[in-house]
């Protein structure tokens, strides 16, 4: 593999969110994802306690919507998965869509089905060092394949 070639294998930390578990949208989301290229090396559904929510998110403890937004990611189930992929953080990324929904690109999972800045449908970690962690959070190693 020469320098410069662009074939680093990834894995990032997805979360399907309380609201579109809810709505039922977690098959769609899942085929979205696996018709992009992703490959799913780890799944579960678990259901956060504010405690945990707050944990995931401290980096946006100062934030104003912060506690909004841990009482929304603990209001019900989440879907979370492993996804690999060349890039997959990046990748991830871009087939979500910006944060608001309003702003996100036609066709990305956040435009589609996304209700608005908060109820956002669909997490993704932002890079190398977070999806370490995100990954982490929820799985063991004894939980991914491949
Ligand atoms: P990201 O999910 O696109 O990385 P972040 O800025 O990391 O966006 O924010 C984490 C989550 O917090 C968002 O996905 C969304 O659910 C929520 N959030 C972000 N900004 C706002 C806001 O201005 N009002 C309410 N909720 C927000
Ligand atoms: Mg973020």
């Amino acid at each position: 593999m020469g320098v410069g070639s662009d074939t680093s294998v990834e894995s990032t930390l997805a979360i399907i969110k309380p609201d579109a578990v809810a709505r039922g949208l977690s098959g769609e989301i899942l085929r979205q994802i696996e018709s992009n290229g992703f490959k799913i090396r780890a799944l579960k559904m678990v259901h956060l306690t504010v405690q945990q929510a707050q944990q995931f998110y401290e980096v946006h403890r100062e934030r104003p919507f912060f506690a909004s937004l841990c009482q929304y990611m603990s209001s019900g189930p989440i879907v979370v998965a492993i996804l690999e992929g060349e890039r997959a953080i990046e990748r991830w990324r871009a087939l979500m869509g910006a944060t608001d929904p309003a702003k996100a690109a036609p066709g990305t999972i956040r435009r589609q089905f996304g209700t608005d800045i908060e109820k956002n449908v669909v997490h993704g970690s932002d890079g190398p060092e977070t999806a370490q962690r995100e990954v982490n959070f929820f799985f063991s190693t004894l939980d991914r394949v491949g």
